[in-house]
């Protein structure tokens, strides 16, 4: 497996590429441009300075997270073949770059939710925390106001032009099922058929996070089922997934070890996070170590040891630690802990 970082861009991240270096075994950067408008085509140049900058550092740049998929895509609105086709002009730039792997998601409305992004650990740290019933009396905007505002950095998934229309969104949704997102992933999915195997991507969706509906929104990567579902929709090598631990394991019920195991040949890109999650099921993240959370993160390790995987790895959210001044989740400090403690995991299973 090949171990990443994800990395925002200069000055728009406060860990540099050259702190990122000194961790070892790190060979690729997980970028993406993070500006662009969902729906809207990387221009060429920008991709070029970014790839530059990136292997001017020594890494690859194998992975972008994400290219986000325009609403209308999601809702099957009549225009979403103008954002289809500019998603597809963005697959063949980011080929030609030399991608191999993009990750994407299809929440609709929000990325990721949390109702904390400073929640107190016993050890003195701070961490992104999940309560149930907040969730439950919050409106859709005031959760926004709440995530937005103790972050001085850009919130991945939570950018402004995606949720100027936050309320007219949400009502487009109300109509929806299941079924329907389901049939406009698909619908998504065979139009980039054609770039995918041309330029040889694969695209790999991300898990919803949390994996269960909020605000009474439609939500389908959230289970082993339902994965499974999702590679039926279409397939074909080109599409895959992105195993995120953290976002599944959010839910007790889903079997990591197992869903990795069933699914080990179509997964291209994994994230690495530990959870803790109470007996209400509010949940912390926590360090990446197994015993400090809910999730079996050695035996996620060895899965993909034993296998024999070949693709994309990188810590996901770490807790905030010895003062680091950074974004929610995206510090340096624990992230590189988690990586340490990953290539602990695969040393000694090598010697094995
Ligand atoms: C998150 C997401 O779990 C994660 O990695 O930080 O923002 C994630 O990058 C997107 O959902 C992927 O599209
Ligand atoms: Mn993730």
């Amino acid at each position: 497996m090949k171990m990443t970082f994800r990395w925002y861009g200069e000055n728009n991240d406060s860990v540099k590429l050259s702190y990122i270096k000194q961790i070892p075994g790190v060979e690729g950067i997980v970028w993406a441009l993070h500006d662009m408008p969902a729906g809207e085509v990387w221009p060429i140049e920008r991709i070029e300075a970014e790839k530059k900058t990136i292997e001017a550092a020594g890494f690859n740049i194998d992975v972008v997270e994400s290219v986000n998929v325009h609403e209308s895509i999601k809702l099957g609105r009549n225009d979403r073949d103008k954002y289809i086709e500019n998603y597809i002009e963005t697959l063949r730039r980011l080929g030609k770059a030399g991608v191999k792997v993009v990750c994407y998601n299809f929440m609709p409305v929000f990325d990721w939710v949390r109702t904390e992004l400073f929640h107190p650990l016993e050890d003195g740290s701070t961490a992104l925390h999940y309560d149930k019933e907040t969730m439950e009396s919050i409106t859709p905007r005031a959760l926004v106001e709440l995530v937005t505002k103790d972050s001085k950095y850009t919130v991945a998934g939570w950018e402004i032009e995606r949720l100027k229309e936050l309320d007219n969104v949400i009502n487009e949704y109300k109509e929806m099922t299941q079924e329907d997102l389901f049939n406009n992933l698909q619908y998504f999915l065979k139009a980039l058929g054609p770039v995918c195997k041309e330029s040889g991507i694969k695209m790999a969706i991300h898990p919803d996070d949390p994996p269960w509906s909020i605000f009474g929104l439609p939500r389908i990567v959230t289970n082993k089922e339902n994965l499974g579902k999702i590679l039926e929709l279409v397939d074909e090598p080109y599409n895959g997934l992105t195993l995120c631990t953290g976002s599944l394991g959010a839910n007790p019920s889903n079997d990591m070890v197992d869903i990795i195991k069933t699914y080990m040949n179509r997964i291209y890109f994994t994230h690495i996070r530990n959870v803790r999650i109470d007996a209400k099921g509010n949940f912390t993240e926590v360090s990446h170590r197994t015993q400090d959370g809910s999730i079996n993160i050695t035996g996620v390790v060895k899965a993909y040891f034993d296998a024999g995987y070949k693709y994309y790895i990188r810590p996901d959210h770490g807790r905030h630690i010895w003062d680091e001044q950074c974004r929610p989740g995206y510090g340096l400090y624990d992230r590189a802990l988690g990586i340490m403690y990953i290539n602990g995991i695969i040393d000694c299973l090598k010697k094995q």
